[in-house]
């Protein structure tokens, strides 16, 4: 599949749209390029505060907190450096290896930019010399999602790239692209849900074959775009692209159909035909960073992919209007909903939304969203302050303001009135997505409550969840530790988790959010101001 394409040059006076449209997805959804006064406009929109709280005693305070973290780090890498070194994952409570994704080394590739970061020099120099042996030609035989493959693996080498600017990481990240590429030769080039690198053949991890999901077809656009820049090479990202083509092209909002919103997507969608199927618009599992991609690759690209752009505007007034509802407890919540009505469930997943929506608001100077923002914010924190253990469930419920609780269970009613929702899966996976949008608070507003609040949330993380291998998971966020552990510790927890508790206590303009983009795993990539439409 992967092909040559000449250069083009997209903006200036020999604009060739029609070419445009097929080869960089420059066109807007409303077939409009990007006027440079709009982007000299942009331009100004700082991201980070200017105001940080400065003086010795604090800076004494930030210090020891990053090398707390920094040391909890380093005793989950080296529990994994000396059972695991090389496999996807460490079982933090078995001390065993355990392969999830490929074989590959999930952890070892994913962990990369974060020892960067720390500056855990022999660290970094000794995991290099590791990736220069893998081999992603052969896995462990077992299908894998593309998805991960994609925000964990190239994610991880691009990142690693852009921080060492070590040549090996651009190349592995090239090899792997290029054959996950195969995974969008389908009918419609939207890629399959499970691909085999053994086999060259794809599926879907349950249900028809030809299922995939909204997260998991449009959470390529960043990492396409940055690979495509880095290495000249327009494949990958016209690619990616194309995943918008489709579905666009081929789904027309209509009331009473399942896509009847504009810019709130059903979560399951045919890759045969690129029609949606079913599942409610929601900002969770299965959807959230198919719209997290849409306002940051817009800002990767220098403003210029206008198309991200116009729908992640498209999606905004969606997600206003049927997803953001008041809970009982006055607080702004994260449902399911369209316009057929809201189901009052909300997981932890949804929790990255406020961050990405103050990084949104910021970079388009509107301050209103930054007060639905904080709002989520607030919500969101509230399920991690409210627990005993200052760590939140992975999916919990509300009531909505006005609603009759008469539904709910005697226990959900009492977990609303204590704490404004009820646990619905009272379990914790080390995730990162609430330290993460309070870390972005935090590095726009300049203050220190943030900050206060991601220590508080680590003191809990910290006391509960470290063991000999790392950190596990918890069984029941009530009860912490004494509810028992999950042997769980999935690459992202040295990939996110770590890294947004790391930088919320470094010097503000370490991987500062106006010289990077983050990615959904939490890899960072350098916004390319420079960039005009060629490859
Ligand atoms: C991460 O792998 C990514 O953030 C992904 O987009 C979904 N969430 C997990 C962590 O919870």
């Amino acid at each position: 599949m992967k092909q040559l394409l000449s250069a083009f040059i997209i903006l200036g006076a020999c604009v060739h749209l029609s070419a445009a449209k097929h080869v960089d997805g420059m066109i807007g959804l409303k077939g409009h390029l990007p006027r440079q006064r709009d982007i000299d406009h942009f331009m100004k929109n700082q991201v980070q505060s200017n105001n940080f709280t400065t003086g010795d005693a604090l800076k004494k305070i930030r210090a020891n907190r990053a090398a707390d973290i920094k040391d909890s780090f380093l005793h989950a890498w080296k529990a994994y450096r000396k059972y695991a070194y090389g496999s996807d994952e460490i079982n933090p409570l078995t001390l065993e290896p355990v392969t999830t994704r490929n074989g590959w080394g999930a952890t070892l590739i994913d962990s990369l930019d974060t020892i960067h970061i720390m500056g855990l020099d022999e660290e970094f120099k000794e995991a290099t010399d590791k990736v220069r042996e893998i081999n992603f030609d052969k896995n462990d035989g077992e299908p894998s999602k593309v998805f991960e493959t994609n925000i964990r693996y190239i994610g991880g080498l691009i990142s690693a790239y852009e921080l060492s600017n070590d040549k090996i990481f651009l190349k592995q990240a090239t090899a792997l692209a290029d054959i996950m590429l195969e995974a969008f030769d389908t009918p419609t080039g939207i890629p399959w849900q499970m691909w085999d690198v053994q086999t060259g053949t794809g599926s879907s991890e349950a249900g028809p074959s030809t299922l995939n999901n909204l997260a998991e077809i449009g959470t390529y656009q960043l990492e396409f775009f940055r690979l495509s820049q880095l290495t000249q090479d327009p494949v990958y990202h016209k690619a990616a692209q194309r995943v918008y083509d489709v579905m666009l092209d081929r789904n027309v909002p209509k009331k009473g159909a399942t896509y009847s919103v504009p810019g709130l997507y059903p979560i399951f969608i045919d890759i045969k035909s690129g029609k949606f199927l079913s599942g409610k618009p929601n900002l969770g599992g299965g959807s959230d960073s198919f719209y997290e991609y849409l306002i940051k690759t817009w800002a990767l690209s220098g403003y210029q992919l206008q198309r991200s752009l116009d729908m992640w505007k498209e999606s905004m007034k969606g997600i206003k209007k049927y997803i953001v509802s008041k809970g009982s407890d006055k607080r702004m919540y994260m449902g399911i909903g369209d316009d057929e009505g809201l189901d009052s469930i909300s997981d932890t997943f949804t929790c990255f939304f406020p961050g990405t929506l103050a990084l949104a608001s910021r970079l388009l100077n509107d301050s209103d969203s930054m007060d639905l923002a904080h709002d989520l914010l607030l919500s969101s924190y509230n399920t991690f302050a409210r627990m005993p253990t200052h760590i939140g469930p992975e999916n919990f419920g509300f009531l909505p303001d006005g609603d009759d609780d008469s539904d709910l269970l005697a226990t959900q009613r009492g977990e609303i009135k204590k704490y404004g929702f009820y646990l619905d899966r009272p379990y914790y996976l080390m995730r990162p997505e609430v330290i993460e949008s309070i870390f972005y608070f935090y590095r726009i507003t300049g203050d220190e409550k943030y900050a206060d609040w991601i220590w508080e949330i680590w003191q809990g993380i910290k006391a509960n969840c470290a063991v000999e291998g790392g950190f596990a998971g918890l069984r029941d966020v009530r009860l912490g530790r004494e509810g028992g552990l999950i042997g769980k510790q999935e690459s992202f927890v040295f990939a996110e988790t770590f890294k947004y508790l790391y930088l919320a206590f470094t010097e503000p303009n370490v991987i500062s959010l106006d010289d990077y983009v983050f990615s959904t795993e939490g890899h960072p990539f350098k916004r390319s101001f420079s960039f005009n439409g060629t490859f």
